[in-house]
């Protein structure tokens, strides 16, 4: 048989980048590889002077970049015999994880909070046949939950607290820089958890050939030293959303309160990784308000097509406030993360919206319709 070009997943194209050997029983969906689009209407129409681009994420197998950390999580999960995986989520990773468990012939119990995860992440998880756990509580109270049930049942834990995960989602920043054939000045990424941030840093630095101290597998020891695929790293801009900013306010957030239910999360469980990497890269957090991340997911679908999750939105949002402000200067090559697809969470980007016509089936009330518009 002739050789296959099947693109088999992150884990066998990164293989010799991820701690994986030939016995590793890998659990792939096929995902990573996902497109990094340059804007070009967006920028255009807001009169901003930079190569803008997003790495789409959410055209990953569940739809959001989480599948490429449980990936790798749930191939390690595999490789130690485990038949249980579990984790807290506000709805992407328990996606992910269901998918993944699947895949795996394992079980997913994930923990969300009651009423605060949209109904597409949550059908994922029922689809896929996990067993989904609401309590009456936030992310960050099923997080701790998460980690004491941990010790006590013979489940294995696939929230970012894993390292495997940030080790899967690295492989984003690889893609970029292979995309673009250099890092990017700025790469701009929505923080909730703060493990996304992390695992870009990590990804950046190796493909920079850089020691980073966020790299908790090699210990601040590069293996890719003396094989860099570029020679800078991006600055790292986080944003998260103003009802959810604990990085802004310098401690945990009790109540987090934000429409992007996916970062509504108040106290970050990679909080030092995500602090390392704005600090060595000489980058800032930021925040943005409901209405403006909102605003943000419209320009994005209407001006040039892509339609990402609203908690996604915040990166193109925060860097188009900072490249206004020439914070991000002029001339720039701009990266920005979407995390999540749009169809994750229709009701809150249509809520509000004046979006459908009624009318009667008949050729003069159809032809009257579009004459109005064109
Ligand atoms: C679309 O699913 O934490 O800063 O439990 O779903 O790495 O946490 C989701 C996080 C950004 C933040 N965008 O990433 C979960 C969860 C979307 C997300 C983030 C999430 P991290």
């Amino acid at each position: 048989m002739a050789k296959s070009n099947l693109y088999k997943g992150l884990v066998e194209r990164y293989r010799d980048r991820l701690p994986v050997d030939g016995n590793t029983p890998v659990i792939s969906l096929c995902e990573g590889d996902t497109p990094l689009i340059e804007l070009h209407n967006l920028p255009k129409s807001l009169g901003l002077d930079v190569q803008m681009y997003v790495k789409f994420d959410g055209m990953n197998p569940t739809s959001s970049f989480k599948d490429r950390g449980m990936a790798m999580a749930v191939t390690k999960a595999a490789e130690k015999g485990a038949k249980a995986i579990v984790c807290a989520s506000t709805g992407n990773t328990s996606a992910a994880a269901a998918a993944y468990a699947a895949r795996a012939g394992m079980t997913a119990f994930v923990l969300i909070p009651e009423g605060k995860i949209p109904m597409g992440k949550l059908a994922q998880a029922i689809a896929h046949g996990a067993v989904v756990l609401q309590i009456r509580g936030n992310f960050d109270d099923g997080m701790r939950l998460v980690k004491e049930v941990a010790s006590e049942a013979p489940v294995e834990i696939v929230n970012s607290v894993n390292p495997y995960r940030l080790q899967g989602q690295k492989t984003a920043a690889l893609e970029i820089v292979e995309a673009l054939g250099q890092a990017p000045d700025y790469h701009c990424i929505p923080v909730g958890n703060a493990g996304n941030i992390s695992a870009y840093w990590i990804g950046f630095s190796e493909a920079a050939g850089c020691n980073t101290a966020s790299c908790t597998l090699c210990n601040g020891k590069c293996p890719y030293l003396d094989n860099p695929m570029t020679e800078s790293r991006p600055v790292m801009v986080g944003y998260q959303a103003a009802g959810a900013a604990p990085f802004l306010r310098n401690e945990p957030v009790e109540h987090p309160e934000t429409l992007a239910t996916a970062i509504r999360i108040g106290n970050p469980q990679s909080w030092d990784l995500a602090k390392a990497a704005v600090e060595e890269s000489d980058g800032w957090f930021d925040e943005v308000t409901d209405e403006e991340l909102l605003h943000t997911q419209s320009l994005l679908a209407t001006l040039d097509g892509v339609f990402c999750e609203p908690a996604s939105a915040v990166s193109v949002c925060g860097a188009i406030r900072d490249i206004k402000s020439g914070k991000i200067k002029a001339g720039s090559v701009v990266t920005c993360t979407l995390t999540g697809h749009g169809l994750k969470d229709t009701a809150t980007a249509i809520a509000g919206r004046e979006h459908v016509e009624t009318i009667n089936a008949d050729l003069t009330s159809v032809k009257g319709a579009i004459l109005k518009h064109v």
